[in-house]
């Protein structure tokens, strides 16, 4: 199954560099130390580990017993599974140089000297050519080049990478906060104060597994846990109530919430009129709040000056002031305006709501009707925390109609800034805890990286000026859904560099692939210091770097010597450590020492860690107005000032193609896997290989059996892989955990099937169109 990485590996002739393949001699004197280092962020834990040495090999990972409390003390099968995996089949030992065409996997071996002096040279040619801003650097979450694009001039994936930012495209211009990610939430250690938690779209005991503890902390606490998911999720299963839903449906779900909150007047109208627009109008003809100035922006960053309370009008005794001057505020109303007729949004919401009923929800979400309604009473009562996600409904088209429709239940009932409240995606420790402002090494003010006025997605089909493509993870297949469409794009580039310590799927499409260290290699006693699970964490060097592999920072600093440009860099990692302490603005940053983090096992808390980090808890929104903005007046030409429903694109039960391809194909994390890491991890390959699940009912009269290879087919393309009978799944519905790459599966990629398609409406929104990874139907059939 692993024949790409071995194959490559074995074509070669790759040897072990520094012999650390030879047995080993048995000596009297056993060479034993240990040593901590920080492990991979993209679960969102970033555990420290405390890692014991022997005679040079990693032999055995303990959680870092300094971390400040025993509950930050965690690991996982994943990061206990390191001392098979850092040595295991799937690493690059040394460069690789392309010898076939791209794509097809064939490869000669070659020095770092060879490969980056032949990737300097062309990046002066492309760059000459082509202006600067022809490179592209993109990385994944576990890389550590941050001064690559600016040191290149290089354009980057910046923040729009179409990934995750589905709910956050909806729900976060209302809040303003989040960062596009519905990152809007306090810690998950706030549920304790909830008297409902709903996770709709996430299952938080399998991706948020070092603070799975929390949901059990809560339910003691008397919280009632509620999940709302197609499947019975492993977050459903020890939640106290799980309501299946059709995928897909859940804005229309919220949206029939919203309807029997407005119907039974369950809502806090002192809220509303204090802290929302609600009450703000809206001109009758355009359909556009009615403003008495456009709102200040910050003139380097075009972002909108919040809380300007002089903006916008509202209704007082019965005439239109300005927010700022009211003093008794209507939520009903119309009045003439600014030259024109207005009514509060609070009226146009009414109004659009009325097709929304809890009978017509419960019809598209398949929820029955009272369930809907005890949901919405229990939600509006509170306090209550409604748990989103990234893996669920973020990946289909309509998330952002979900995410509109969430702020108006939150705007509605006030289920903010107290204790026990709040909305958002809580997964990951490390996301949703504290964070210490850390400094940073400075490179010259002038030293930017180039804009990116085009999307990584849109990079296949719209005109762009990038001509090389230097990824740090594996950001081709990985993150581009119907991976095959962009395969033209990808041949007609002049460069491809991927470095890397894994060989993912990326690689196969590289001129040059280069080893990278893992977070446990180092070249010096210390690398990188960041924030990760409320704590400051060190990077110490485990064991040498293996094979041929270099860190990310000398990769980095050998770029920029054949440039010239290696002055601006910190000649060693350790002078960017003290860097990150000695420049941040915070004295508590200040007062550490590379020295006093090693000697606690190079692990700091935040200082504010007691204290449950919660948002907004003055209600001081950061928008335009300073209240929840609900009413989106860029979506007006679209129909979505206020959220309307609208199905998924492709997964609708309706879909006439559904009689070809029945099944609507999900893909979500597992605690196996972090995306398309540990693929290779031998001993996590004895737990879980890649199936496909399907409900048993679904495939009756077909003649498949449990264990049987499938193939899972569509328009776009096909892979094969095991299917498993599991009476956990929706009926109409197949799972399968994303990161399922050829290599790994009986035959083709989980990624070749997935739906691409970008809606018109997503380029007016804060982070631009999302991939409907799930928004995907398929045929399974015998393979
Ligand atoms: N079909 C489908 N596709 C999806 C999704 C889905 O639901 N369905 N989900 C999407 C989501 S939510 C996300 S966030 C993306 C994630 O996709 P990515 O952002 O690509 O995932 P990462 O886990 O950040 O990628 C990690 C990369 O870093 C490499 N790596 C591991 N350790 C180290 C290290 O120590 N140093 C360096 N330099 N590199 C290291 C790994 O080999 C890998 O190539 O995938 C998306 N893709
Ligand atoms: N172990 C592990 N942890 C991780 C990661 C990892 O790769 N591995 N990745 C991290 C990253 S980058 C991300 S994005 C997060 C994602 O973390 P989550 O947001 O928790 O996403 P998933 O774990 O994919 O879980 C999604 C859940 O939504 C359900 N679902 C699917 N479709 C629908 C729908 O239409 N409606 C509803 N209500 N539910 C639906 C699925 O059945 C599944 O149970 O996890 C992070 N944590
Ligand atoms: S994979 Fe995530 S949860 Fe597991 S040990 Fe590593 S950082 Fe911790
Ligand atoms: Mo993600």
């Amino acid at each position: 199954m692993t024949a790409g990485a071995v194959g490559v590996v074995g074509a070669t002739g790759m040897t072990s560099a520094d012999g650390w393949l030879k047995p080993a001699d048995a000596s009297e004197t056993l060479d034993e130390r240990t040593a901590c280092t920080y492990h991979q962020s993209h679960c969102g834990s970033m555990c420290s580990l405390k890692c014991t040495v022997r005679d040079g090999r990693l032999a055995l990972i303990q959680p870092n017993d300094k971390m400040a409390e025993k509950r930050y003390q965690t690991i996982c099968l994943k990061g206990i599974s390191e001392i098979q995996h850092v040595y295991g089949a799937g690493r690059i030992q040394t460069p690789l140089k392309r010898v076939g065409e791209r794509g097809e996997n064939d490869f000669m071996q070659t020095t770092w000297e060879e490969a980056l002096d032949d990737i300097v040279a062309r990046i002066k040619d492309i760059q000459e050519a082509h202006g600067k801003d022809a490179v592209m650097v993109t990385n994944g979450a576990e890389a550590d080049v941050g001064f690559l694009a600016p040191l290149l001039g290089a354009c980057g994936q910046g923040f729009n990478a179409g990934i995750d930012t589905g709910t956050g495209n909806g729900l976060d211009p209302a809040l303003g906060m989040g960062w596009g990610y519905a990152m809007t939430n306090p810690e998950a250690r706030d549920w304790v104060d909830s008297r409902l938690v709903i996770h709709t779209g996430t299952n938080f005991c399998e991706s948020s597994l070092t603070t799975s503890r929390l949901l059990f902390e809560a339910k003691e606490a008397g919280a009632r846990i509620v999940t709302i998911d197609p499947h019975y999720s492993t977050t459903a299963c020890k939640s106290d109530e799980w309501i299946p839903i059709e995928p897909g449906t859940d804005p229309a779900l919220f949206l029939g919430m919203v309807s029997h909150i407005l119907d039974k007047k369950l809502y806090d109208e002192d809220f509303m009129r204090q802290h929302t627009s609600l009450p703000f109008l809206v001109d009758e003809e355009t359909r556009m709040l009615v403003k008495a100035k456009d709102p200040e922006t910050d003139p380097l960053t075009a972002v909108v000056v919040p809380g300007q309370k002089d903006i916008y009008y509202v209704i007082d005794k019965g005439s239109a002031v300005l927010q700022g001057e009211a003093s008794d505020i209507a939520l009903s109303g119309t009045v003439e305006v600014e030259g024109c007729k207005a009514r509060t949004v609070f009226d146009l919401l009414v109004e659009g709501q009325k097709e929304y009923t809890t009978r017509w929800a419960s019809e598209v979400t398949g929820i029955p009707q009272a369930t809907i309604e005890r949901l919405a009473e229990e939600y509006a009562q509170g306090p209550s925390s409604l748990c989103v996600g990234w893996g669920g409904w973020d990946k289909i088209s309509n998330a952002d109609v979900g995410g509109h429709a969430v702020a108006v239940l939150v705007a509605l009932t006030g289920n903010i800034g107290k204790k026990g409240t709040g909305v958002g995606v809580y997964v990951g420790g490390s996301y949703s805890g504290h964070a210490s402002v850390l400094g940073a090494w400075a490179l010259p003010a002038d030293m930017m990286p180039g804009a990116s006025p085009v999307a990584l997605y849109d990079m296949p089909t719209k005109e762009n000026n990038v001509h090389a493509w230097i990824a740090v993870g594996d950001s081709y297949i990985q993150r581009m859904a119907n991976c095959t469409a962009a395969e033209d794009w990808v041949r007609s580039l002049d460069l491809i560099v991927s470095a890397d310590p894994y060989f993912t799927e990326s690689c196969k499409w590289a001129d040059y692939v280069l080893p990278l260290t893992t977070r446990f290699e180092y070249d010096e006693d210390f690398g990188n210091i960041t924030n990760g699970y409320s704590h400051i964490v060190m990077q110490q060097k485990v064991i040498d770097p293996l094979f041929e592999a270099k860190t990310d920072l000398w990769f980095v600093r050998e770029l920029a010597k054949r440039l010239e440009l290696d002055s601006v860099l910190p000649a060693t990692a350790r002078e960017r450590a003290d860097a990150i302490l000695s420049t941040s603005p915070d004295e508590y940053v200040n007062a550490l020492t590379v020295e006093k983090l090693a000697e606690n096992q190079c692990v700091w808390p935040a200082k504010d860690i007691a204290e449950v980090r919660r948002v907004v808890p003055d209600y001081a929104f950061a928008t335009a107005s300073g209240n929840i903005d609900l009413y989106y007046d860029s979506l007006v030409k679209h129909g979505q000032a206020l959220p309307a429903w609208e199905p998924p694109l492709e997964a609708r039960r309706d879909n006439p193609d559904r009689v070809e391809m029945p099944f609507q194909l999900g893909g979500m994390r597992t605690r196996f896997r972090i995306h398309n890491q540990f693929n290779d991890a031998e001993w996590l390959q004895q737990l879980y290989v890649p199936t496909v699940d399907v409900n048993p009912s679904d495939l009756e009269g077909s003649g498949i059996r449990n264990g049987d290879v499938v193939e899972v087919a569509n328009d776009r393309g096909s892979f094969k892989v095991p299917v498993h009978l599991n009476e956990a799944i929706r009926p109409g519905s197949a799972r399968i955990y994303e990161g399922a790459t050829a290599d790994y599966t009986v035959e083709g990629n989980l990624q070749s099937v997935t739906n691409n398609t970008r809606l018109d409406r997503g380029y007016d929104m804060m982070m631009g169109p999302v991939a409907p990874y799930s928004d995907t139907i398929v045929s399974i059939k015998k393979a």
